[in-house]
């Protein structure tokens, strides 16, 4: 038993223009696979060995293990990623719908926060819609930081923002991606997330 590297829910052309088959190619088979198996050659001959993801970031946060607290960490933010994005259009409903209308007015003004807050994240991080119970709200994190770590919030939808996620197909304009990216967000993986009540779970 080990962490896998999620695959991809799509093809590798199939967010392009938008994100393209070169950028998938390296970004999920070098940089995610890179933190998958930083995360196993740690855990190996370990009393984590056969744990879940949730189980390792949450292990290595208590025992103050950076090193592994970042790879796990990444490698669980980057399977929610490619889950976060989908190739078939789609529009937020039922209790999420409603949730959103009465906090930001529509999805097209979520998605402006988004990429406003994710334009103006700092550095190499993530730009998260999360939700405490039914409250939504915006957040960025830095670097390999998730939600999980951070209380009650429940991640519903990410967009990586490390300049590793759109440098070969925008170089620094991050505002282009994030603009074409939240276009891809999917709204029924975000839907789940919201009415589970529990966090989404990495691929086992
Ligand atoms: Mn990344």
């Amino acid at each position: 038993m080990a962490i896998k590297l999620t695959p991809l829910p799509y093809g590798p052309d199939a967010l392009a223009p938008a994100i393209s088959a070169e950028t998938l190619h390296v970004h999920h088979g070098k940089h995610h696979r890179h933190y998958v198996d930083e995360v196993n050659a740690a855990i190996a001959d370990s009393p984590l060995a056969s744990a879940p993801l949730e189980t390792v970031i949450a292990a290595a946060r208590e025992q103050g293990d950076t090193r592994l607290f970042n790879n796990a960490a990444q490698a669980w933010n980057h399977g929610f990623y490619w889950h976060s994005l989908t190739p078939n259009r789609s529009a937020p409903d039922g209790a999420l719908a409603e949730a959103i209308a009465s906090t930001y007015g529509s999805a097209e003004k979520l998605c402006d926060v988004l990429i406003e807050q994710g334009v103006g994240h700092f550095g190499s991080g993530w730009a998260w819609l999360v939700a405490d119970g039914k409250d939504l709200s915006i957040v960025t994190t830095h670097d390999a930081g998730c939600p999980l770590a951070d209380g009650n919030k429940r991640p519903l939808l990410v967009i990586d923002v490390w300049e590793h996620a759109y440098y070969l197909d925008r170089k620094n304009d991050r505002k282009a991606y994030l603009t074409a990216a939240a276009r891809l967000l999917d709204w029924n993986f975000a839907s789940e997330n919201f009415s589970r009540g529990e966090p989404w779970t990495y691929p086992s």
